[in-house]
């Protein structure tokens, strides 16, 4: 049960927004504290991405035995993960037990989505409003949104005029879409894109696949979980649990430290192998860091990459679309996949290069693109999310002196180090921009990192009774320098992804 809610004004000493990940940790976190705190979640479930993305084939990417909460030794002595990755169900019944555990749903209020958050300068506290009609007061606002929880619908002419179903895969219905004998058609191929092809191709009548730029991807080995699995895994939990904080990016193995090209070619191969066949990401992220930062080494290693795939696609005209060639390995996100490429070997699959043929209109039948029509039943957008600040313009956020985020986002995007906003008191933010730990991090680590940071920071105002934190401007100036810094001398900058912010670049985007 949620927190009942027949009195529309509240008071408490924290509200969270979003009761996913982050938000139960922020919520278990700070009660602790002994504060009065609620967290608000648009959804009707707790578990945010995990009960928003219920499309076919939705799995998380990073390993169950790091993918999970390190606060309570009891929790992972009980909880029995039954793979090396979870599915959706899986991780979403996680959160679910997660909550009644620790009992948080008394203080989770669901189904209510946070449209306003206003700084009232006079009583150094926040007031938020709902669209069940709340005014919620918090002396302290920490959003917990989630770096991908705005899906972007993009505005193909046409749209309204669909005779069939349109679904973005965030927004994909609990009780499941029929694709059985359907004629489907997915627009996008990033990490969502690719889980849902090789989940539907072998069920509907015909797949077309809708690509604008090819992805690499590295076949996932997923093991089931038995006792004895489970128990080795538990065994190692302690080191995992001190690695995962001292990693690059929050996995438990930090990768090679020789150079390069100090190690022989042959020697540099093997490796390459070895990290492949884990069936994991460690080839992108547990292996050379020279692909985020050393064009000749990046050059050898997607070579490596496009081999692997290549050589799965029966086709030769197909693998050449297939295979990326515009950008190096993992300077995007990498997603992991399960028979993706081979679904490209299937008759009742088609792919469609948007670059060769982009698309013009959408039509009451189905697609059109420049080369023609083609007709489908069911129109899947898997094309991702307004990342990292969608979630935050989507709520009207007003700081000090009524200054808008939404007004000042749109010129330019700034924050002290993913944390706080200068102008924005006692706001904190989680999975923010310009956070160390933004998008380039295994998301679970991280966010755990800031929600600890936190509830540090608000332990420390409250113990020595101080009313407003908010960084200075030029504290910002200056951490906005140093990120930027620091991120030019990297190929991701370089690279058009969610991760740079870029949308629609390709210009052939019908607006
Ligand atoms: P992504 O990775 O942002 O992928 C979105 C896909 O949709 C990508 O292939 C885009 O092509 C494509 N897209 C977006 N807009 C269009 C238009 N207008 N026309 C054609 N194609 C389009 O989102 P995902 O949901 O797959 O993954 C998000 C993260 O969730 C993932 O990285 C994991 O961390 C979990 P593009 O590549 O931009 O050319």
């Amino acid at each position: 049960m949620s927190v009942a809610t027949s009195s529309r004004k509240a008071s408490f000493d924290v509200v969270i927004i979003g009761a996913g990940f982050t938000g139960l940790y922020q919520l278990w976190s700070l009660r602790r504290l002994g504060l009065r705190v609620l967290a608000v979640d648009a959804a009707s479930g707790v578990g945010g991405t995990w009960y928003w993305n219920c499309y076919p084939g939705a799995r998380t990417d990073s390993p169950s035995n790091i993918y999970q909460y390190w606060f309570s030794d009891e929790l992972l002595d009980e909880w029995n993960w039954t793979q090396r990755y979870a599915g959706q169900a899986e991780s979403e019944r996680y959160f679910n037990h997660v909550a009644d555990r620790f009992e948080l749903r008394k203080d989770i209020r669901l189904n209510t989505r946070v449209e306003s958050a206003v700084w009232n300068e006079d009583a150094s506290q926040w007031t938020l409003t709902t669209d069940q009609g709340d005014a919620l007061e918090a002396r302290f606002v920490v959003t917990a949104l989630g770096p991908l929880s705005a899906p972007v619908v993009p505005p193909f002419v046409g749209h309204e005029s669909f005779a069939g179903r349109m679904v973005h895969t965030a927004r994909w219905p609990r009780e499941g879409i029929d694709l059985k004998g359907k004629r489907v058609g997915v627009i996008g191929t990033g990490a969502t894109g690719i889980q849902v092809i090789q989940s539907i191709a072998p069920e509907v009548a015909h797949l077309s696949v809708f690509q604008r730029t090819a992805n690499y991807a590295v076949p996932m080995s997923n093991p089931s979980y038995g006792d004895a699995e489970r128990a080795a895994i538990r065994a190692k939990y302690p080191q995992t649990r001190e690695a995962i904080w001292t990693t690059f990016v929050g996995f438990d193995e930090q990768g090679e430290t020789r150079p390069y090209f100090s190690i022989p070619v042959e020697e540099r191969r093997a490796i390459l192998e070895r990290l492949w066949s884990d069936g994991s990401l460690r080839i992108w992220v547990a292996g050379f860091m020279e692909i985020f930062f050393d064009q000749a080494a990046s050059d050898e290693i997607s070579e490596f990459v496009r081999e692997k795939i290549r050589v799965r696609i029966r086709d030769p005209k197909v693998a050449a679309k297939l295979v990326p060639q515009d950008h190096g390995f993992g300077t995007r996100r990498v997603p992991l996949e399960n028979g993706y490429f081979e679904a490209y070997n299937r008759p009742n699959v088609d792919l469609i290069d948007l670059r060769e043929t982009p698309i013009e209109r959408i039509t009451p039948k189905g697609i059109l693109t420049s080369a023609g029509e083609i007709e489908l039943d069911v129109i899947v957008l898997a094309t991702g999310f307004d990342a990292g600040t969608g979630g935050l313009t989507g709520i009207d956020i007003r700081g000090r002196d009524g200054r808008s985020l939404r007004q000042e986002w749109k010129r330019e995007v700034r924050t002290t180090m993913g944390l706080q906003i200068h102008g924005y008191p006692n706001l904190f933010t989680t999975s923010a921009p310009y956070a160390p730990a933004a998008a380039f991090c295994n998301a679970p680590t991280c966010l755990q990192h800031q929600v600890q940071w936190i509830t540090d920071c608000i332990d420390h105002l409250v113990k020595n009774q101080r009313r407003v934190i908010e960084p200075a401007a030029e504290t910002e100036q200056k951490w906005l320098a140093h990120h930027d810094e620091l991120a030019a001398m990297t190929l991701v900058a370089k690279t058009k992804s969610w991760y740079t912010g870029a949308r629609g670049y390709e210009g052939f985007e019908v607006a």
